[in-house]
C-alpha cells in the first residue's frame, strides 16, 4: 500500500524573522526524490501565499518576492528574558494545523523541515500537535538543527532523526526506493512566486564561523540535468523569482553557473535570480559578472564581513577588500543596480576587536553599494563557537540565536548605535532602483 506522507515546515520562534526567499527546500527535495511513490501532503506554515496570508495587505510581497509573515507576540524564553526585543511566534496560527489534521485524518509518517539551530521551539510545537491529532504517525526531523545539535533534537521526541546528508538510513526508515534525478516536489503549493535551487553542495573555503566544510566535505556540483528540470518545473508553476541556496555558487562556475545560465538562456526560461547566501566576490570576472546579468539576476548579495586584513586572515580569508572593490566595478559595468548590490558584515563576532567594523562599513559605503549587518549566530561545532562559551551556553540552541548574540557581546546601546550607522550610510547612497 503507498504510505501517505505529511510534510510540515514549522513556525519560526524568535526576536525578527523576515521572508527573504525562504522555503523548505530540504523536504521539497527529499519529497521529490520519492515522486509518485508515495502520497504527500504538505502544511508549510511560512507560505505567505496561503489565503490567510495573502489577504493581508501588511503582509505583502516586494518586486522580488520578498516580506513579511504573519506573527503573534509571545513570552520570550527564560534564557533570553535579559534581551530587551519583543519574542514572537511568526506563521500561520496553530488551530489552522490542528484543523488540517483532523482533516486530513491518519497519515504514516510526519518529515519535519528543521532549520536555524535556535528555531527548535516550531518543531517543538509540531510535534506536540501530531501527537495529539495523529497519534499513529512515526515522525522523522531532518535539516539544519538536527544535524548541527543532534543530542539535543534527540530529546523533541521524534521517531527517527535524519543527520547530515546521507539520506540512506531514510530510505531504509520509509522502505521506499528514491529516485535521485528528480526535482524537488514544488507542485504540492496552490501558489506559488518563489522557487529555491541549489546547484552545488559544500565550499572550498573554512572560515572559522561557518558549519558547512565539516557538514559537506569536498565542493561537489549537481548533475546539471536535474537542475535544470527543477528550473523548468518552477517556471511552470508560476515562480517569478528563484533564489539560489547554494554555499558557493560561484566556485567552479566554468562547470557549474555558467553552463546553467547559459543553458536556460537557450531554452528561453526566465527568472529573476538571487543569491541571499553571500555570493563569494573573489570569482566574478567582467565575463561572469555579464553572463548573470543577462540570465536574469537582479539582486547580488556578496560575503565581506570585515575590512581588517587581520581578521580576514584569522577567519579564512575568503574575501579581500580588492576583490570586493573590483567585484562591484564588474557587476555595475555589466548593468547591475548598485542599489541591489549588498554586502553582508558580521556584527557581533567574537573577534569584533579586531573587526574594525565601522571602518568596514564605511568602505563599502565608498564603493556605492549597501552594507548590510549580519547579526552574528555562533554555529556549534566551528571553531569561532568554542569561543562563545565565554558568553553563552553554547548546549542551549537557543543562545545561537543572531539578535542575541550581538547584544549580549556588544550590548544593546552599541549594537543599535552600529545599526543605526548602517541605516544612515544606506540612505546617503544615490538611488537607483
Ligand atoms: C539557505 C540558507 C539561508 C537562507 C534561508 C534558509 C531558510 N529556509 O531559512 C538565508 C540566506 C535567508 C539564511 C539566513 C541566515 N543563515 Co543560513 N543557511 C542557509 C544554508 C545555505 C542552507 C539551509 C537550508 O535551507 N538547507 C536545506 C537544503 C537546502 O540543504 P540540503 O543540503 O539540500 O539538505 C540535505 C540534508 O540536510 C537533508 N535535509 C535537509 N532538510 C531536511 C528535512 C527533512 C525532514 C529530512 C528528512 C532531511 C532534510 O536532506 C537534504 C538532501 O539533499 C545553510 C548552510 C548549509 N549548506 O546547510 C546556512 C545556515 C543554516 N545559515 C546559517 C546562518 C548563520 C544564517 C544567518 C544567521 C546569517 C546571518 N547572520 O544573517 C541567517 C539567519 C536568518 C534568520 N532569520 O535567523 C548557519 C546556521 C546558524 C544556526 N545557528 O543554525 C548555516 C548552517 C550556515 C553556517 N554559517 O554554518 N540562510
Ligand atoms: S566561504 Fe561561506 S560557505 Fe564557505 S566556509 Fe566561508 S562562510 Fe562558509
Amino acid at each position: 500500500m503507498t504510505s501517505k506522507i505529511l510534510l510540515v515546515n514549522p513556525p519560526i520562534y524568535d526576536f525578527a524573522a523576515y521572508d527573504f526567499w525562504l522555503k523548505p527546500y530540504g523536504l521539497l527535495s527529499i519529497a521529490g526524490y520519492l515522486r509518485g511513490k508515495a502520497d504527500f501532503i504538505l502544511f508549510d506554515y511560512l507560505d505567505r501565499l496561503h489565503p490567510f496570508a495573502a489577504k493581508q495587505k501588511k503582509l505583502e510581497s516586494d518586486r522580488w518576492g520578498r516580506g513579511r509573515f504573519y506573527c503573534e507576540q509571545i513570552p520570550s524564553p527564560a534564557c533570553l528574558i535579559q534581551i530587551p526585543r519583543y519574542f514572537r511566534r511568526f506563521g500561520l496560527p496553530r488551530t489552522m494545523f490542528k484543523n488540517f489534521l483532523v482533516r486530513e485524518e491518519q497519515c504514516d509518517f510526519v518529515l519535519i523541515q528543521t532549520t536555524m539551530t535556535y528555531w527548535y521551539q516550531g518543531v517543538q510545537e509540531v510535534i506536540e500537535d501530531i501527537r495529539k491529532f495523529c497519534p499513529e504517525a512515526k515522525i522523522i526531523l531532518g535539516g539544519n538543527y538536527v544535524t548541527l545539535c543532534s543530542s539535543h533534537a534527540e530529546r523533541l521526541g521524534a521517531d527517527f532523526l535524519v543527520q547530515g546528508v546521507n539520506l540512506e538510513p531514510l530510505w531504509e526508515y520509509l522502505n521506499i526506493k528514491p529516485d535521485m534525478r528528480q526535482p524537488g516536489l514544488w507542485e504540492l503549493y496552490e501558489k506559488l512566486n518563489v522557487g529555491v535551487l541549489k546547484l552545488s553542495d559544500g565550499c572550498p573555503f573554512t572560515c572559522s564561523y561557518c558549519s558547512v566544510p565539516k557538514i559537506y566535505g569536498k565542493f561537489k556540483s549537481r548533475p546539471l540535468e536535474r537542475s535544470l528540470a527543477e528550473f523548468e518545473l518552477l517556471a511552470k508553476q508560476g515562480v517569478e523569482n528563484v533564489a539560489f541556496y547554494d554555499d558557493a555558487l560561484l566556485f567552479e562556475s566554468g562547470k557549474v553557473l555558467q553552463p546553467f545560465l547559459e543553458e536556460i538562456l537557450k531554452r528561453d526560461i526566465k527568472a529573476n535570480l538571487h543569491s541571499p547566501n553571500g555570493l563569494h566576490a573573489r570569482f566574478i570576472t567582467r565575463e561572469l559578472a555579464e553572463l548573470m546579468v543577462k540570465a536574469g539576476f537582479k539582486t547580488f548579495y556578496l560575503g565581506f564581513e570585515s575590512a581588517s586584513f587581520r581578521w580576514q586572515q584569522q577567519t579564512g580569508l575568503k574575501v579581500s577588500c580588492d576583490e570586493l572593490a573590483e567585484a562591484v566595478e564588474h557587476l555595475t559595468a555589466a548593468g547591475a543596480d548598485p542599489w541591489n548590490i549588498t554586502a553582508y558584515q558580521i556584527l557581533g563576532h567574537p573577534n569584533w576587536g579586531i573587526q574594525q567594523l565601522e571602518e568596514s562599513m564605511r568602505f563599502v559605503n565608498r564603493l556605492g553599494i549597501r552594507g548590510m549587518l549580519a547579526d552574528f549566530s555562533p554555529v556549534p561545532g566551528t571553531p569561532d563557537s568554542e569561543h562563545c562559551r565565554e558568553w553563552v551556553d553554547m548546549d542551549e540552541p537557543l543562545f545561537h540565536n543572531k539578535t542575541a548574540f550581538p547584544i549580549i557581546l556588544l550590548g544593546f546601546d552599541e549594537t543599535n548605535r552600529l545599526k543605526d550607522l548602517q541605516r544612515r550610510l544606506n540612505r546617503n547612497l544615490p538611488l537607483c532602483d
